[in-house]
């Protein structure tokens, strides 16, 4: 069957035909990440950089997991040596690297790094149990004398501390990376890998085995969420409606079958176990789980039409927009519990936004909108994806922000250490995640349905949309996230065919940044977006967050969407009170911030008092900022000699600060002298 499915996502890769399995007529399919192709110059850059530095860096620095891994082949194999060190999850990391690897070789082959992969596969494969068990500190037995946190909270056999030993989410991301390197290569072995595994945890979890939890089911749910999400990859690789099921089972069981009893970690809401989760409508506990969590609900919402699962969807992801998420597009405020706080509580400079959380609010947005095909969760997604992800790696690829404050003086460490990016962590689960997600982004721009053609992200690209009456192949023309326009040309059609076009007008485009009621914009310009049809201006609404045009195409027809780009101050909610009598610059998607290496006097004495009308926007010629647009608007300090002065505050996208030193930087400029 696998087969079956790998020949057709290669023929339609080759072709453009109407062959990508499409598993309910209710969602929109999207095109693959490796089906568009890039030529801008913001994201084009950055997957050359993915390749050349961030994935091989990356690589490297998870030799520590494949070291276990290959002691624990030994082990299994009887060879004399040293064990692993204990730890609960050191090896999702890798998978994750791998994944995102596996995505750069469905982009481009590379013998290097595909033998650099098939050796590490190799090495997994041999340290997988004969059962399809596979978790290191369990196999070798080294849980038993596991003392440090990596260590700590998996109990001391298999499946006996679900809620904190991490081996479903482990092996939810071997199989996303088992299923991607499949798709890029047609190899096998680590796919056989991943199935043998579901099977067996299918067998535990459900059915029961005489070698695990006494012969009866284990039938609880993890209490890290990613295997309900990466099973269902499973399923749409394999066609295998086992692993669909399965995802489902761990969503109606959780909440159900077992509600941890305590405080912190074991706290019922930490892992989102405090309630079914149909009867939840609140974001709440560790936000990468929660975030996990609701993608997989979407996931299986979106496969099974299960529409029990839709209100609390939509409950949660108002409660998030409403009342818990950053302006860049972050989730999970709190240090220490990495997660969500009470509503409104959204600090700055003790803000957590751990990047993982925001890669999974891209994540469970992107899936939303799929599956409700409204513009709102891509404007969520949109938001997460360039302010506070990007900014959780530097411009170069080599050093990171686990955590993502809106304000730091440059003294105070705040990433698990460090006052600035680092090049690595003992937790690398932010590293590895912009190794895979960075990828998978040109697959979010866009999707169709039998006559239809969605575009939601915009970037200078190329595709072939296979709609039902035959291929259709469209241009992207745009400097986007710095330009106003995006043109969208009818290269060639395999017959004149009537089909709507429809593109996403942002919500920064009318009278806030982002959907929800925590911000909006506080000045008063106001230019409408416009749209013209080979020239001639369109009257058409916006709908649902997309403009659509319908009609019979022919070759050449082009279609510009003017979305004006003016500076934009945002105010938050009363409510707020971290952010009040302060605003924060905006242009278009882009969060921007005061930093240090740019202004001559203290960043942190500055304030706005009075909106500036007047700003300058400069882009960067030379350098690693080149192509940047940096702003200039009048502002206020006070100077070294306690004295007011005007100056001109210069401000930078938030994604690109601490490119250059480990300074002082502010996303919410005060309104008056601090
Ligand atoms: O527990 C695994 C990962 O480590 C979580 O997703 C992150 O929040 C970090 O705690
Ligand atoms: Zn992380």
């Amino acid at each position: 069957m696998k087969y079956f499915f790998y020949i057709l996502l290669f023929v339609a890769a080759c072709s453009c035909t109407d062959t990508n399995p499409k598993i309910n007529n209710e969602t929109l399919t999207p095109v693959p990440f490796q089906e568009v192709k890039l030529m801008d110059s913001f994201w084009l850059p950055r997957l050359k950089t993915q390749k050349q530095t961030l994935v091989p860096f990356a690589l490297g620095k998870a030799q520590p997991a494949v070291d276990n891994l290959r002691k624990t082949a030994d082990f299994l194999k009887g060879i004399p040596g040293e064990l692993p060190f204990p730890h609960r999850y050191i090896a999702s990391d890798l998978y994750k690297i791998m994944e995102g690897a596996a995505y750069l070789l469905a982009i481009e082959r590379d013998t290097a790094l595909e033998r650099q992969m098939d050796r590490i596969i190799d090495i997994i494969a041999d340290a997988q149990q004969a059962d399809g068990y596979l978790y290191e500190s369990h196999t070798t037995g080294v849980s038993k004398n596991a003392d440090h946190w990596g260590g700590a909270g998996m109990g001391d056999k298999p499946y006996s501390w679900v809620v904190h030993s991490h081996e479903l989410y482990d092996m939810g991301h071997m199989y996303e990376g088992a299923a991607a390197y499949y798709q890029a290569t047609g190899k096998d072995k680590w796919l056989n890998v991943a199935e043998k595994n579901a099977r067996h945890i299918n067998h535990v979890f459900f059915e029961g085995d005489p070698n695990y939890n006494n012969g009866k089911p284990v039938n609880q749910a993890p209490g890290h969420e990613e295997i309900e999400l990466a099973l269902v990859k499973l399923y749409r690789v394999t066609g295998d409606t086992l692993y669909l099921g399965m995802a489902k089972r761990f969503i109606d069981i959780r909440g159900v079958t077992y509600r941890p009893e305590g405080q912190w970690v074991m706290a019922p809401e930490y892992a989102q176990q405090h309630l079914p989760v149909r009867e939840q409508t609140k974001a709440v506990g560790h936000a990468v789980r929660a975030a996990y969590l609701y993608s997989g609900m979407a996931d299986v919402s979106a496969l099974t039409g299960d529409m029990t699962l839709r209100p609390a969807l939509d409950s949660i992801w108002h409660n998030i927009v409403d009342t818990r998420m950053h302006i860049t597009g972050g989730l999970g405020a709190i240090h220490g519990i990495e997660g969500f706080g009470p509503e409104y509580l959204l600090p700055n400079k003790e803000a957590y936004l751990e990047t993982c959380a925001a890669v999974g609010n891209v994540f469970f947005n992107q899936r939303m909108y799929l599956m409700e095909k409204n513009g709102k969760y891509a404007d969520v997604a949109e938001i997460a994806l360039f302010n506070n992800v990007l900014a959780g790696v530097n411009l170069e690829g080599n050093r990171f922000f686990y955590v993502n404050p809106l304000e730091a003086d440059g003294q105070t460490p705040f990433n698990h250490g460090r006052r600035g990016r680092s090049p690595w962590f003992g937790t690398a689960c932010c590293p590895s995640n912009l190794a895979r997600l960075i990828p998978q982004v040109p697959g979010m721009m866009y999707a169709y349905t039998g006559d239809e053609i969605y575009c939601s992200f915009y970037a200078g690209s190329e595709v072939c949309i296979p709609l039902k009456n035959g291929k259709v192949k469209i241009v992207q023309q745009t400097g986007y996230p710095f330009d106003e326009n995006i043109s969208i040309t009818v290269d060639s059609l395999a017959v004149n065919q009537e089909f709507t076009l429809r593109m996403r007008v942002p919500t920064w485009t009318d009278s806030q940044f982002v959907p929800g009621k925590l911000y909006h914009y506080i000045d008063k310009k106001h230019e409408n977006p416009e749209a013209f049809l080979n020239g001639k201006k369109l009257h058409a609404t916006v709908k649902n967050g997309f403009i659509s045009i319908r009609k019979k195409w022919k070759t050449g027809d082009k279609v510009t969407l003017h979305l004006p780009m003016p500076l934009h101050y945002t105010c938050a909610i009363d409510k707020v009170e971290d952010d009040r009598g302060r605003v924060c610059l905006t242009r278009g998607p882009l969060v921007y911030c005061a930093e240090a290496a740019d202004n001559k006097f203290p960043v942190s004495q500055a304030y706005i008092e009075t909106l500036p009308e007047n700003y300058t926007i400069e882009t960067a010629r030379d350098g690693l900022l080149k192509g940047i647009d940096f702003i200039s608007v009048p502002a206020k300090a006070i100077n070294d000699k306690a004295a007011k002065e005007e100056v001109t505050m210069t401000l930078l996208p938030y994604y690109a600060w601490d490119n250059r030193s480990d300074s002082t930087m502010m996303v919410w400029i005060p309104q008056i002298e601090n």
